[in-house]
């Protein structure tokens, strides 16, 4: 509650300046005022112009926004193209092969640079290599590698011949694997030998032998496709295993790119909601496209002479859109980079911007604190100590940024010159939705100021009606827009009840975030999840998910999963548990704490083990038997229980469960 109370009370206001206005290309309020205004006037030409505009088509639509079937919207039917096409030929051809496309550095400081012509050659001769082992338009290809070339390369080469990939982030367990093959129903997954992160190496393919063993009988697996990363010992399984370079070195480097419809499924990408069930969320290729290409030229205004830099991994939405596609859509040059900001040590990102004169740099609050508190531990490893000058604009993404931090970004890392773009989106939303445009924009620390151009995003009560600017209350889209999630893989009922809930109205799109709009300009600033979905470190994790992870341990009786404020990571995860057995004290609470923690660490990923875990005989239940997940975040956060606690089966509990640590 503080961090919002300190933005609500924040009156710094940082206005871009001339000379970036001048430069920009949404330049100024007007423009961006009349852009708003084109879209109110005709919401679906708006779009259907920008799509004319920005994304290179091989057959032209016919209808720009199709709503027979809402909430299963369609956007420029009739359009065929191919989002490869766009990213890599399309530059080739106007003659910009030779530019750099991607600037990889490895985990010990390796650089690659790869040009667009070497780019297109890889992903042809890749896409042909995934042609013969059989894989076709519609497959479902799992993705499961570290952030490297390859990596990119993979995906981009799904896209060229029609497959839909799902990439699954190298930190999640093969158990979470298991269920994402089975739930896409996958026929081919690449992967590495191992991954290379602080200057360790850590073994990727034993997951995917661990979950394929799981699936055994019921999966439609049939080939494992992988890339020597580290030449590290990997075990091989004959008939169904293939190196990546065997399959692909004498492939040929021209590829047709498959021509498919715009709402032509470009990828699934599971994301946390709100139960146990991970949500494979379906995003189009035509609006998908679309959107990524307007938001990285207007939020992030790339220039051909920009040196972009997004520091996600493509395991999460922001990899995929402002790494794998929108800034090569844009011709742009990027830096992909692997391992971690503090190996060797804290200074990583900075020197990094130094030596590739990064001109553009977007990464997470999270990360902007950790590097806050290494340098002020150590000045070596501080901005100051670097020369960021080639640095013209800065992003944040993934979850509120505090003013704080947002000061010493704007600060430390962009010398007072920089705007800050706090982007807020989602996996289900493709790309930006509200955000300020640099050249556009006066800045308030901690807000995401207003909606990009076309966006319709409001806040309402819990029937759907508007509430006034200063109330807080759900964050909505009222229209449909042309990047937004097509439904959930196999699910499209919990498509329907998720994101579209008949209690306001069935219409509008329900973020699952709280906001509220500034009284006296408009601004929106998230309030935080509605759900019971947490952001640890700006990674989303649904609380029923670690409660299952943790139930399904033999010793584990049942288990309520809440979040609680933490200083670096947003949010932790604090975890109430009744074992089975009696409840433990000291050394062998300890050790029952720590076979948790890797237990869920094994079940779904290292993010997801729980920072606290508490134990009771039981759980503060209602008397109807609903746990009160409200007294249980409050325990969490050390708060005084004042909420009235006379409808509970078992107040008592609530003393054993205060005890941290316990
Ligand atoms: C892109 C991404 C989405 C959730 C979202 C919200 C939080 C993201 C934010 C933000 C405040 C921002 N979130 N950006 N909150 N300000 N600029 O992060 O997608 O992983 O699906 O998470 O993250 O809570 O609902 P995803």
């Amino acid at each position: 509650m503080s961090q919002i109370e300190s933005v609500l009370q924040e009156n710094r206001v940082f206005a871009p300046s001339e000379a970036f206005v001048k430069q920009a290309t949404v330049s100024g309020m007007e423009a961006y005022q009349a852009l708003c205004a084109e879209a109110d006037r005709d919401y679906a030409g708006y779009w259907a112009r920008l799509a004319k505009e920005h994304v290179v088509w091989k057959e032209p639509f016919t209808q720009s926004l199709d709503e027979s079937e809402a909430p299963f919207y369609k956007w420029f039917t009739g359009g065929k193209l191919n989002v490869s096409y766009n990213c890599l030929d399309k530059h080739v051809e106007a003659g910009n092969g030779d530019k750099v496309a991607i600037i990889f550095e490895a985990d010990g400081g390796e650089v690659t640079k790869v040009t667009y012509k070497d780019l297109l050659s890889r992903v042809a001769k890749f896409a042909n290599a995934l042609k013969a082992q059989g894989i076709k338009k519609g497959d479902r290809v799992i993705i499961y590698l570290p952030m490297s070339i390859e990596g990119v390369v993979a995906m981009q080469a799904c896209a060229r011949i029609g497959a839909t990939h799902s990439v699954v982030f190298g930190g999640f367990s093969a158990k979470s694997l298991e269920e994402r093959i089975l739930d896409a129903g996958a026929v081919a997954i690449i992967t590495a030998d191992e991954q290379a992160r602080g200057g360790k190496h850590i073994p990727l393919k034993p997951a995917v032998d661990e979950a394929l063993d799981l699936v055994a009988g019921k999966s439609a697996i049939k080939s494992v496709i992988v890339y020597k990363r580290t030449g590290g010992a990997c075990a091989m399984k004959a008939g169904r295993d293939v190196w990546w370079h065997d399959i692909t070195d004498s492939q040929s480097e021209v590829c047709e790119p498959e021509w498919v419809d715009a709402e032509h499924p470009l990828f699934l990408l599971y994301t946390s909601g709100s139960t146990g069930k991970p949500k494979g969320v379906q995003h189009s290729t035509g609006g998908y496209l679309l959107h990524a290409v307007l938001t990285t030229k207007w939020t992030f205004d790339v220039k051909p002479n920009d040196v972009f830099w997004c520091t996600a991994d493509i395991g999460w939405v922001t990899g995929h859109t402002y790494i794998t596609y929108g800034p090569l859509a844009c011709g742009a040059t990027e830096i992909v980079f692997e391992g971690v900001p503090t190996y060797p040590d804290a200074g990583r990102f900075w020197k990094m911007i130094q030596e590739h004169k990064v001109s553009i740099f977007y990464t997470a609050p999270t990360a902007i604190r950790s590097l806050i508190k290494a340098a002020e531990a150590n000045p070596a490893v501080a901005p100051k100590s670097y020369d960021l000058s080639s640095l013209r604009l800065l992003g944040s993404v993934g979850e509120p940024i505090n003013p704080e931090a947002w000061m010493w970004y704007y600060e430390n890392v962009g010398g007072g010159r920089c705007p800050i773009v706090d982007t807020f989106w989602q996996t289900e939303t493709g790309g930006h939705m509200i955000t300020p445009l640099p050249g556009v924009t006066p800045l308030v620390p901690g807000s995401c100021t207003l909606p990009f151009p076309g966006i319709q995003a409001a806040i309402v009560d819990e029937t759907g009606a508007d509430v006034e600017w200063g109330k807080g209350g759900f964050l909505v889209v009222k229209k449909p827009w042309p990047s937004m999630i097509r439904t959930i893989w196999g699910d499209p009922e919990r498509f329907k009840k998720s994101y579209f809930p008949e209690d306001l109205g069935g219409t509008l799109y329900l973020a699952g975030d709280g906001a509220v709009r500034d009284a006296k300009n408009g601004y929106f600033t998230i309030m935080g999840r509605i759900d019971d979905v947490l952001n640890v470190s700006g990674h989303r994790m649904g609380t029923m998910e670690i409660e299952s992870a943790l139930v399904s341990n033999p010793l584990v009786a049942e288990a309520a999963v809440v979040g609680r404020p933490d200083d670096l990571t947003g949010e932790a995860i604090c975890a109430f548990v009744v074992l089975k057995g009696a409840r433990p004290n000291g050394d062998a609470a300890k050790a029952v704490i720590k076979e948790l923690q890797d237990w869920v660490g094994k079940e779904i990923g290292p993010i997801a083990k729980p920072k606290d875990i508490r134990f009771g005989e039981n759980l503060p239940k209602t008397r109807s038997g609903k746990i009160m997940r409200r007294l249980l975040r409050s325990l969490a956060k050390g708060e005084e229980i004042t909420q009235d606690v006379s409808t509970l089966e078992n107040p008592a509990i609530l003393d054993q469960l205060k005890q941290a640590g316990s």
